[in-house]
């Protein structure tokens, strides 16, 4: 396999809105993020992954993008990007811009124009129908807007501020080739492409996801943009299997670095249920799609590796334990995606173990699909206490409260009421705090991270999953040229047997990295959470 520079890249994501707040408005901004481009160069990541910061009227935090050429006035100006793009460029860390191009807002010029007339040159820019199907919007209810002045339903798969683009136009493809260029030029490490699975879709028949046509739009983007640079480009797809994968991240297909897959993403919601509908977390099942991913991938494609994003719940909550064992789960966490063959991405406060929150009201609430699903489900006559439960289990506001950067009034993130409350954990979790501990998660992080830049078997080696069927423990082996490494952890609050042939001849001076100062192999026991990386031989 040819290689590229980032198959050794940790990829930080950064969501400005919510990171920090250079001038005390409340509302993160480019300057915020300049002035801690030291802190995330301290880490180790070589990427930041800027989650969109183009002119938008923020019905959804800005993946409803009013303008790709302009910067929106509460981050900054294009100068501010100039400068934030250079500044970490002398820190060797790349810029990885979110394309949103399944949809614009309603305030986009083009669909502003298109709703003027159906034969105005825009019209043909988004997707219209006379009379609506059955398609429902990914934020609740219908994906048809009616629009009065036309007399015709627009297509809209997020909310209704977000009006689908039509594929099918050519001039739309280019466009948004075009467009993609400019941000090129500018020197961009690479690009996250926003529900890229969705642009070929057929509304006609129904078909959103993973649409005919697709691949060939991919294909057609790639060479005529972004495929002429060195960059890393990662789709962002709910729907993708094993296969589609393939067609994706195969170097041979000219379409993408990697995607997202969200396998592991979807076990702990109900089947045929929408996220919102709770189901606990089979933890064979987990086992079993992060590491198919990593076996049948392996030497065609490849993998991004993450457990929490803008869209989901922090992940030390979601999957391990955000109480009492919290340190070590982040850590035990960290261990498992960080030893796993892709490229790692980091998600704004997973470092320091951020965790969920539960806000009293849900006047405190801001996410659109949040927002909207609990109006619809009221209306379907669940109970309040239910909703909010899904809300605090699922919801994306979990990830979206301001970054905690000490434990001054709001985590220091501002010095006034940020736009999003605070999680009222900021006292003890904080990134002040995590830099004066050596134990802390932080510190763990930057471990992880430099084992990855320093080492090929990390970066390249197979993956062997061991103890399949085992309740607690998530472990396997990577063998790289004539080396092998056992990765481990153990996922549940209780002392377990670890009892493998592989640590019978473990010395201790091949542990690598452990969560735990004093381990207890020898017992063949693993404690609440322990987890670690042993050189076998
Ligand atoms: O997310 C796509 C998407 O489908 C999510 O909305 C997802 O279904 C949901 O949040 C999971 O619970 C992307 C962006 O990452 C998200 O922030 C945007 O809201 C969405 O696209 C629309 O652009
Ligand atoms: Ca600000």
């Amino acid at each position: 396999m040819e290689k590229k520079w980032w198959h050794h890249s940790v990829v930080y994501q950064i969501y400005p809105r919510s990171f920090y707040d250079s001038n005390n408005d409340g509302i993160g901004d480019l300057q915020g993020i300049i002035q801690k481009l030291d802190y995330i160069e301290s880490l180790g990541a070589d990427v930041i992954w800027l989650s969109p910061v183009y002119a938008s009227p923020n019905d959804d935090n800005g993946y409803d993008i009013a303008d790709y050429y302009q910067i929106m006035d509460e981050f900054g100006t294009m100068a501010d990007m100039d400068e934030l793009i250079a500044q970490a460029k002398q820190r060797n860390i790349k810029i990885v811009m979110d394309i949103v191009a399944n949809h614009t807002s309603d305030e986009h010029q083009w669909f502003v124009e298109a709703r003027k007339s159906k034969d105005n040159p825009y019209h043909d820019y988004y997707v219209w129908a006379k009379t609506p199907n059955n398609l429902r919007s990914i934020f609740s209810g219908s994906a048809w807007q009616y629009d009065e002045h036309l007399g015709e339903y627009y297509l809209h798969l997020f909310s209704k501020k977000q009006p689908d683009l039509n594929w099918t136009n050519p001039r739309v493809r280019q466009d948004i080739a075009d467009m993609i260029i400019f941000w090129l030029e500018k020197g961009i490490g690479g690009f996250r492409f926003d529900v890229i699975d969705l642009i070929g879709k057929i509304p006609e028949q129904e078909i959103t996801e993973n649409g005919p046509k697709l691949h060939e739009y991919i294909k057609e983007l790639n060479q005529k943009s972004f495929g002429r640079y060195d960059v890393l480009t990662v789709g962002e797809t709910w729907g993708a299997t094993i296969e589609i994968g393939e067609q994706y991240s195969n170097p041979k297909n000219n379409e993408l670095s990697m995607i997202f897959q969200f396998e592991h993403i979807l076990l702990d919601q109900q089947v045929d249920g929408e996220k919102w509908d709770l189901a606990p977390l089979d933890f064979i099942k987990l086992k079993q799609v992060l590491s198919k991913w990593q076996t049948e991938l392996y030497g065609i494609g490849w993998n991004s590796l993450f457990w929490n994003n803008h869209d989901t719940p922090r992940a030390v909550s979601r999957f391990a334990n955000d109480q009492q064992h919290r340190v070590e789960a982040a850590k035990l966490l960290a261990t498992i995606t960080h030893g796993m063959w892709g490229t790692p991405y980091i998600y704004q406060g997973e470092e320091i173990g951020m965790t969920n929150v539960r806000f009293d009201s849900l006047a405190s609430y801001r996410d659109v699909e949040t927002l909207n699903m609990y109006n619809e489900r009221i209306k379907k006559g669940y109970s309040h206490e239910t909703i909010m439960e899904s809300i605090y289990t699922k919801g994306r506001d979990n990830a979206r409260t301001p970054m905690q950067w000490n434990g001054s009034a709001y985590g220091g993130f501002s010095t006034t009421a940020p736009w999003i409350n605070v999680n009222p954990n900021y006292e003890t979790i904080n990134v002040e705090q995590a830099l004066a501990d050596p134990n802390s998660i932080f510190n763990y992080y930057q471990q992880l991270i430099q084992l990855r830049k320093a080492n090929d078997w990390v970066v390249y080696g197979t993956y062997r999953l061991i103890l399949e069927n085992d309740k607690n423990i998530f472990a396997y082996i990577r063998a790289y040229q004539e080396q092998e490494y056992l990765v481990y952890g153990n996922f549940s609050a209780q002392n377990v047997r670890f009892d493998i042939e592989e640590l019978a001849t473990v010395r201790r001076e091949d542990i690598i990295l452990s969560n735990y100062n004093e381990t207890q192999l020898e017992q063949k026991m693993l404690q609440p959470f322990e987890a670690g990386i042993i050189k076998l031989v």
